[in-house]
This record gives C-alpha cells, sequence and structure tokens, in this order.
C-alpha cells in the first residue's frame, strides 16, 4: 500500500453535561451538538473512504455518558466498512471494569488500545499502531515501545493522551517531553489530552495535538476543529506526512471585555458595547462579558437587565461586573499632600493636552494612581 489515510480527533467528551453554563436547556443543546458533531465526522470518514479514524482519548465522559449514546456511536462505527477505527482511553474515559469500552461489544473494525506490548497491524492498510499512556504508565509503555523494532516498511502511527513538554507535576495527567516521543521515530503521533490545537514537528515525524472538535467552555476560545491527512511512500521511497487542521466547530466561545468608564446608565453600557468595533455578536456563538474602568459610585450596572437585552443576539451570554468606583478626583485638589500633588500635576497635564485620545488616558492615570494610593492595588 503506497499511502494509509486518517481522520484525527480526540477530547470530544460525549455527554459532558455543560453544567457550567448554568442554563440547562442550553446545555441539552450542547450536549447534544457533540453527538452531532460526531456523527459529521463518522459521515465525512464514509463519504470520503478515509482508512483510519483515530479518537485519542477522551472520548466521552465516564461519569455522564448513556447507554443509549453509546450504542448509537458503536452502530455508526458499524457502518464505516471501510474504516479501522483506533480509540485510547483517557482521563475522562479511563478502562474502568465497568466502562462501555469492556461491557460493549464493539464491532471488529473498533479497536480500544490498551497495552503497549502488543502493536496493532491493520495489514490492508500497512500500518502498526502503538499507544502509550492507556493505564497511565507512561514510563513502562515508552520503555516497551523503544525496545521494538519500528520498521520502515509499515507507516507507524503513535496513539497518546497526555501532557507533553510541560513541568512534570502530579497534576499533569500522562506528562513526557517531546524529544522523547520523537525518539521513537513515528512517522505521526495522535495526541489528545490538551484541548486546543498544538502542532510539533522534526525531520522525520509530524506530532499532532486537535484540540476539541467541539469546544466545552469559556477557557477554548475561537475555532475548534481537527486534523486529516495522510502518510505515504515518495517515489524515492521515503515517508511523508501530510496533515491539516480542519476547522470544524459551529459554535464558538469568545471572552470579551468593554471599559465602561464614563457610564451612568444601563442603555450607556449598551451603547458603547454596540459602537465596539472589536465586538461583533453572533447569534451561534458564547460570549464571556466582562465589565471594567470606573464607574460612579450609585451607579450599579444591572447585569439581569443587560443580560435580557443581549442575550438575543448570541447564543449565550454570561457577564461579569469587574469595574471599580470612580473617585472623585476634584475633592483632593486642596489635599497638601502626595495625593493632592499628584492630582494637580496630572490636570496640568491634561489641561495642556489637544487630543481628546490623551486626555483620556491622564484621565484614567488619575484613577488608578488614587486607587493605587487609596486601596494599595490596581485593578
Ligand atoms: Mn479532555
Amino acid at each position: 500500500m503506497k499511502q494509509v489515510s486518517f481522520i484525527h480527533t480526540a477530547d470530544i467528551h460525549l455527554d459532558a453535561p455543560f453544567s457550567s453554563l448554568g442554563d440547562k436547556e442550553k446545555a441539552d443543546i450542547r450536549r447534544q451538538e457533540l453527538e452531532d458533531g460526531l456523527k459529521n465526522i463518522i459521515d465525512r470518514v464514509r463519504i470520503q473512504n478515509v482508512d483510519l479514524l483515530i479518537i485519542s482519548g477522551d472520548f466521552f465522559e465516564d461519569s455522564h455518558i448513556r447507554g443509549s449514546t453509546i450504542i448509537g456511536v458503536k452502530n455508526l462505527f458499524s457502518e464505516l466498512y471501510g474504516t479501522e477505527v483506533i480509540i485510547i482511553p483517557g482521563n475522562h474515559d479511563p478502562l474502568k471494569e465497568n466502562s462501555f469500552y469492556h461491557t460493549i461489544g464493539w464491532g471488529e473494525n473498533v479497536h480500544i488500545l490498551t497495552d503497549s506490548n502488543q502493536v496493532l497491524f491493520l495489514k490492508k492498510c500497512n500500518t502498526c499502531i502503538y499507544n502509550m499512556g492507556a493505564i497511565g504508565n507512561v514510563a513502562g509503555d515508552f520503555s516497551n515501545i523503544k525496545e521494538k523494532d519500528i520498521s520502515a516498511d509499515t507507516f507507524n502511527i503513535l496513539v497518546f493522551h497526555g501532557t507533553i513538554d510541560m513541568p512534570f507535576e502530579e497534576s499533569n495527567y500522562n506528562s513526557i517531553g517531546s524529544k522523547d516521543i520523537f525518539e521513537l521515530g513515528m512517522d505521526y503521533v495522535a495526541l489528545g489530552h490538551m484541548h486546543n490545537y498544538i502542532r510539533f514537528q522534526n525531520r522525520t515525524s509530524l506530532m499532532i495535538n486537535p484540540g476539541s472538535p467541539i469546544p466545552m467552555g469559556f477557557d477554548e476560545e475561537g475555532v475548534h476543529g481537527f486534523i486529516q491527512g495522510k502518510i505515504m511512500y515518495t517515489d524515492d521511497n521515503k515517508k511523508l506526512v501530510e496533515a491539516d487542521f480542519v476547522p470544524f466547530s459551529s459554535r464558538n466561545y469568545y471572552n470579551i471585555e468593554l471599559d465602561v468608564t464614563g457610564c451612568n446608565r444601563n442603555e450607556e453600557i449598551i451603547q458603547k458595547l454596540s459602537t465596539d468595533d472589536n465586538i461583533n455578536f453572533s447569534n451561534k456563538d458564547l460570549y464571556s462579558l466582562t465589565l471594567r474602568g470606573f464607574i460612579p459610585k450609585d451607579f450599579t450596572p444591572d447585569i439581569k437587565y443587560l443580560m435580557e437585552l443581549l442575550k438575543n443576539k448570541c447564543f449565550y451570554v454570561r457577564i461579569k461586573n469587574e469595574t471599580s468606583i470612580q473617585f472623585d478626583y476634584e475633592q483632593y485638589l486642596e489635599d497638601p499632600g502626595i495625593k493632592g500633588e499628584f492630582v494637580r500635576m496630572l490636570m496640568d497635564m491634561q489641561e495642556n493636552e489637544d487630543s481628546q485620545d490623551r486626555k483620556e488616558i491622564l484621565y484614567m492615570a488619575i484613577q488608578y494612581g488614587l486607587q493605587a494610593m487609596e486601596n494599595n492595588r490596581v485593578d
């Protein structure tokens, strides 16, 4: 076989509860979208007749997964006549005794990887699949694989759910350095665990963490997707790997900030929001809006009211009020101490300034300066 094609995904977290949204209806929609997303990936695999579908861990949420979801998935896999499905358990779907990995009779084309002593050789694809960290023993698995004779005559893929190039702390699941993995001489390393897209490459190997195809929270901002690629022999019998990120997520998360300094009423906040060129709400996306800046002592933004006005502009919004109380700096003008001196100096600078932008910056400087001196902190 001259080439093997693959789609590589990870961290789908089927049946994740999305409880952090605090909105049951929206959470149910998101949960369904995980399933629909997987269906779409499987459709693509089938239509394009891709040789391998690789899922590098956290395929489902073990503590929330429903039998009906798994049966549905199993049936979808069974329709992939030309494709081998390769799955490694992750930290959210560990290989426990009562795991669906054990209790369901998966089809013949589905391979749950667990034992690093055993290499899965897929003859029709001329591909060897290695696995590391399925039961949390990365160091042991690593040396098992290292002892093996990695053949130049097969396509070699390592599947791993873990943390790459992070401090070796106990909290980091399956930690290992990229240099070590490169040493194994794999053609492609199908990573999972980090929910963002990361690509590592050296002269001979390509190693990709695709990230979650469907983002799951505000710490997973922007467009998400999966990897599609192939390994092939070139005319001079060298191996070549091509793999691309395929944007996929139909809804994305965005953290946005709005400086509401000078606003005295909720309507003014809305006005500011609608004229901010950097903020463009889309009714399919999720937003976490943080209000910042200095506002008068007697004004508290009405979060409920603001949410009500914004909720039709987007799929989901939450608003955090991190504003500070505005200092009435004129009361410091007669102050004989350092605060008075500071305010007088900056107000003089403001008066001699022609540019409106510079005037506003100096106003903020007065506010931050007073905050530092009065409260011993700067927000
Ligand atoms: Mn995960």
